[in-house]
């Protein structure tokens, strides 16, 4: 089953906005398989946010991603990471889709409000970067048969 990261970042957690993120992707169909708040240390956001080293809005980001603490998540269904970016929204919120959480509660791309992993590849790759093997649950829940046609 495919699985994606998802991170309320601090202006979600400031916001009281984890139950909103969680309520949509639950609503969606999508089945959690771990969790965790914690603050990041610069060194860990400097090691997730790596592939945009070097970029403009690098400082920015690394600094609002340890300025609270984050909302880590991982969930998963067919085709998770797809459908996850769906529900979030484009980067820009003023470019997502009406109906995604960017839209409906963010106004700037520095205060996205989420974060979530854009292809399976590194949506493993963040998985086993924020989670350890065994804080992921293997569950099934008794409606995945209603959700998932295999
Ligand atoms: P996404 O979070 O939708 O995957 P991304 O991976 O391109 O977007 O960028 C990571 C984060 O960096 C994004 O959520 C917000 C910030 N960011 C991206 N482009 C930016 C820009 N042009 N100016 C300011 N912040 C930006
Ligand atoms: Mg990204």
């Amino acid at each position: 089953m495919e699985r994606t990261l998802v991170l309320v970042k601090p202006d979600g957690v400031q916001r009281g906005l984890i139950g909103e993120v969680i309520a949509r992707l639950e609503r969606r169909g999508l089945r959690l398989v771990a969790a965790k708040f914690m603050q990041v240390s610069r060194e860990f956001a400097e090691t997730h946010y790596a592939i945009h080293k070097g970029k403009p809005f690098y400082d920015g980001l690394i600094s609002y991603i340890i300025s609270a603490p984050v909302m880590a998540m991982v969930w998963e269904g067919p085709n998770a990471v797809a459908a996850v970016r769906q529900t979030m929204g484009a980067t820009r919120p003023t470019e997502a889709a009406p109906g995604s959480i960017r839209h409906d509660f963010a106004l700037e791309v520095g205060r996205n409000l989420t974060h979530a992993s854009d292809t399976v590849e590194n949506g493993e790759k963040e998985v086993a970067l924020w989670f350890k093997q065994e804080e992921l649950v293997d569950w099934k829940r008794e409606v995945d048969r209603w959700v998932f046609e295999k």
